[in-house]
C-alpha cells in the first residue's frame, strides 16, 4: 500500500490534519488502534480556542458546533471565600467556545469517512521505518501486519504512541514534570451551577465547574495521584466538591448520578525536536499540559496549523522551507502554553501541608484580579496566543 501522508492516531490532530490536506487533493490513510465506538466515546477536553474554533470552521465542521456549542466571553476564579470574574472579551478581545472534544472527533470522523478518506480502526502501528527516506507504517490489520509506504509520516498518536518512541535518544530531548495530584473529573446530567467556568483554589485542593451543554455538567476536583474511582462514591464527589466552592455555588449546585468518572493525571511534558527526517511529531503525541488552561487539544490544533500549511506548501508550491521550520515555529507556541498551563496549574492546587503556600496563592489571586494587567496576563494566554 502507498499514500502520500500516512497518519498515525486518529484523534483531534489526525482527523483534523487529513481533512485540511484532503480539501487540497493530498492524499492521506489514518491508522488508529482502538475501534471507531471507543474513539467517539471518548470524554476530554471541553472549551475551544477562537482559533480552533476557525480551523473547524474552515474545514465544515462546524455545523453542530454552530449550533450547540456555547460561547463564553468570560469566567471565574473562586479564592478566599470569594469570586472574581475574567472578562476575557473585555481583557483579550474574544472569548472560547464550549464544545466537547468528543463531539469534535464525532464530526470529523463522520465528515472524513463521508468524502472516502481511509481511517483504519482497530490497526495499530507497530513501527515506522526508513525515516530518512520513504518512510513505512508497519501495522496490524485482523491480526496480520501490513506495511504502507509514505512520502512523510504524522505521529499523531498521543502521550503514548509509536510515534515519538521511533526517534532515537540522542536526538530526541525530552522535558517533564509530574505534579503530586490528579484531578477527578465527573460527568452528569444536571444543569451548569453557573454558566461560565469557576475555577477554585481551595485549601482541600483545587476544583473546577465546567459543562458540556445548559444540561450536562462536567466538574472536578484535585485528588491524590494514586487515588482511584473506586474509593469515589457521587455522594462523595459532590459534597467535596461543593466543599472547595464559596457558599452561594456550592448552595445552588444541582447533583446527580455519574455518566462517567474517572482520574487524569498531571504532567507538563515536552520533546523536541518535533520532527526527525520524514517523521513529524504533533498533538500529545509531542507535548502534554496539565488540563488547567484548557490548552491540550487547542495546542494539538495550533501544531496542525502549522504543519497542514507546511504539507500544503510542499504539494501545491513545492517548497519545503515550511517543513523545514515547523519544528521550531510550533515549539515556540508550545512552550509558551506549556509554561501557562503551568503557572496556573501552580497558582490553583494545593501542593503541600504548610499553611504559607495558600496564603501567598491567595495574595496572588487577590492581585491578579485586582489588577488590569493582572486580568489582561490572565484573559490573553486562556483564549489562546496568536499562531
Ligand atoms: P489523542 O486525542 O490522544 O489521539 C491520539 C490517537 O492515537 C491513537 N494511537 C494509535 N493509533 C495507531 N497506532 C498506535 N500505535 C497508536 N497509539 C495511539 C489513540 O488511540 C488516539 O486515538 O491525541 P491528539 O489528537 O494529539 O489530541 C490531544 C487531545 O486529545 C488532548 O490534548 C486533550 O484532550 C487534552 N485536554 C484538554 N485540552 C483542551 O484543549 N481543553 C480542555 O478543556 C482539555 N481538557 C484534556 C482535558 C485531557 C484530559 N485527559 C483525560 C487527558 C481534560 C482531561 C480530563
Ligand atoms: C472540561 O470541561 O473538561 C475542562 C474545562 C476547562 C479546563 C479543563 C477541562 O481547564
Amino acid at each position: 500500500m502507498r499514500t502520500q501522508v500516512g497518519i498515525i492516531g486518529s484523534g483531534p490532530s489526525g482527523l483534523l490534519l487529513a481533512r485540511l490536506l484532503h480539501l487540497k487533493g493530498i492524499d492521506t490513510v489514518i491508522f488508529e488502534r482502538k475501534d471507531r465506538d471507543y474513539v467517539e466515546a471518548r470524554i476530554r477536553a471541553g472549551v475551544l480556542e477562537n482559533g480552533t474554533v476557525e480551523m473547524l470552521r474552515a474545514v465544515g465542521a462546524d455545523a453542530r458546533m454552530n449550533e450547540l456549542g456555547i460561547p463564553h466571553d468570560g469566567f471565574a476564579l473562586a479564592f478566599d471565600g470569594r469570586m472574581e470574574r475574567i472578562d476575557m472579551a473585555k481583557y483579550a478581545g474574544t472569548g472560547v467556545m464550549i464544545w466537547g472534544q468528543t463531539q469534535v472527533t464525532r464530526d470529523l470522523i463522520r465528515l472524513n469517512l463521508a468524502d472516502g478518506i481511509d481511517i483504519k480502526f482497530d490497526c495499530p502501528a507497530t513501527a515506522i521505518e526508513d525515516v530518512d527516506g520513504s518512510p513505512v507504517v508497519v501495522y496490524h490489520e485482523d491480526g496480520v501486519e501490513k506495511r504502507c509506504t509514505c512520502d512523510f509520516v504524522m505521529g499523531c498518536d498521543g502521550y503514548h504512541g509509536v510515534s515519538r518512541a521511533t526517534v532515537p535518544n540522542n536526538i530526541l530531548k525530552t522535558y517533564e514534570k509530574i505534579y503530586p495530584f490528579g484531578w477527578l473529573g465527573i460527568l452528569s446530567d444536571v444543569p451548569p451551577v453557573d454558566h461560565e467556568l469557576i475555577y477554585a483554589n481551595h485549601e482541600r485542593g483545587f476544583a473546577l465547574c465546567s459543562m458540556r451543554s445548559n444540561t450536562r455538567s462536567r466538574y472536578y476536583v484535585q485528588c491524590d495521584k494514586d487515588d482511584h474511582v473506586d474509593n469515589w462514591t457521587d455522594d462523595m464527589f459532590w459534597d467535596e466538591l461543593r466543599r472547595r466552592l464559596p457558599a452561594h455555588v456550592a448552595e445552588a449546585m444541582v447533583t446527580g448520578p455519574r455518566l462517567e468518572m474517572s482520574i487524569a493525571p498531571l504532567r507538563s511534558f515536552v520533546a523536541e525536536p518535533m520532527r526527525h527526517g520524514n517523521l513529524f511529531l504533533a498533538g500529545d503525541a509531542a507535548h502534554i499540559v496539565p488540563p488547567t488552561g484548557a490548552k491540550g487539544l487547542n495546542l494539538a490544533a495550533s501544531d496542525i496549523h502549522y504543519l497542514s500549511n507546511a504539507l500544503i506548501g510542499y504539494y501545491v508550491d513545492k517548497r519545503t522551507d515550511l517543513l523545514d521550520s515547523y519544528s521550531e515555529v510550533a515549539l515556540r507556541r508550545v512552550w509558551k502554553a506549556i509554561r501557562f498551563s503551568w503557572w496556573f496549574t501552580s497558582m490553583m492546587h494545593r501542593f503541600d501541608d504548610d499553611p504559607i503556600s495558600h496564603r501567598l496563592q491567595v495574595a496572588e489571586l487577590d492581585y491578579l484580579t485586582s489588577s488590569e494587567a493582572g486580568k489582561t496576563v490572565i484573559a490573553e494566554n486562556y483564549i489562546g496566543l496568536p499562531l
